[in-house]
């Protein structure tokens, strides 16, 4: 990223926890830019590229994308940005992510935002989402999960040692989890 100056929050939790939901409302009431790992990766599909047949075999499979491939286009969004206060949605996903990150962006996370949810309401939430994803059936979603709990949760775990965790309760209405998303952001200072 060169010299720009960067303020990062991690976004995380699990798979229809709603990260892209309270993303959306952090967007429009504090002025961050929403970078959506799992969106930029369904971008890079769309557009043909010669990872997208990778890429899209990793979706359908629940399995974590090479931390090459989405850190690529994470610093490639935050470049091409005129901001510099980014959402870091559904990143890092392991340690790998998380170590690599660290060390190509020497970026350090303000803190992480952690939407904690039960899987049967996520369960609930995906399978009604009807938004036409490809790893939205249950077979996909029970192997998201599954992945989740082993692989990023640790990287919650890493934060929360060193004191980095904001954790939301994020099984109540979308309106309540933004009331306590809101108190968290407000404190930040400019
Ligand atoms: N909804 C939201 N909040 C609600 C609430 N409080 N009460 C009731 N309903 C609520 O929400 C999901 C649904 O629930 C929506 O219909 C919403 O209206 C409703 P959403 O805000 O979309 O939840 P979100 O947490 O964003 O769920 P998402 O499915 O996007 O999470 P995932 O983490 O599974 O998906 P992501 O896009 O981040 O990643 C997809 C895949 O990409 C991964 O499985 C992986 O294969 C790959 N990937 C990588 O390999 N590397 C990466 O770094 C990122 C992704
Ligand atoms: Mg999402």
């Amino acid at each position: 990223l060169g010299d720009k100056k960067v303020t990062v929050v991690f976004v995380l939790g699990g798979p229809g926890s709603g990260k892209g939901t309270q993303c959306a409302n952090i967007v429009e009431h504090f002025g961050f830019t929403h970078l959506s790992a799992g969106d930029l990766l369904r971008a890079e599909i769309k557009s043909g590229s010669e990872n997208g047949t990778m890429i899209q075999n990793m979706i359908k499979e629940g399995k974590i994308v090479p931390s090459e491939v989405t850190i690529k286009l994470l610093q490639r969004a935050m470049l091409e940005s005129e901001n510099n206060k980014f959402l870091i949605d559904g990143f890092p996903r392991n340690e790998e992510n998380r170590a690599a990150f660290e060390e190509v962006t020497k970026i350090v996370p303000e803190f992480v935002l952690f939407f904690d949810c039960s899987e049967e309401e996520m369960e609930k939430r995906l399978l009604n989402r009807n938004q036409g994803r490809e790893d939205d059936n249950i077979d996909t979603i029970r192997k998201r999960f599954k992945v989740f709990g082993e692989s990023s949760l640790p990287v919650v775990e890493h934060y929360n040692s060193k004191g980095k965790v904001k954790k939301i309760d994020a099984g109540k209405p979308i309106n309540e989890v933004f009331e306590d998303v809101k108190g968290i952001f407000s404190l930040l200072h400019e």
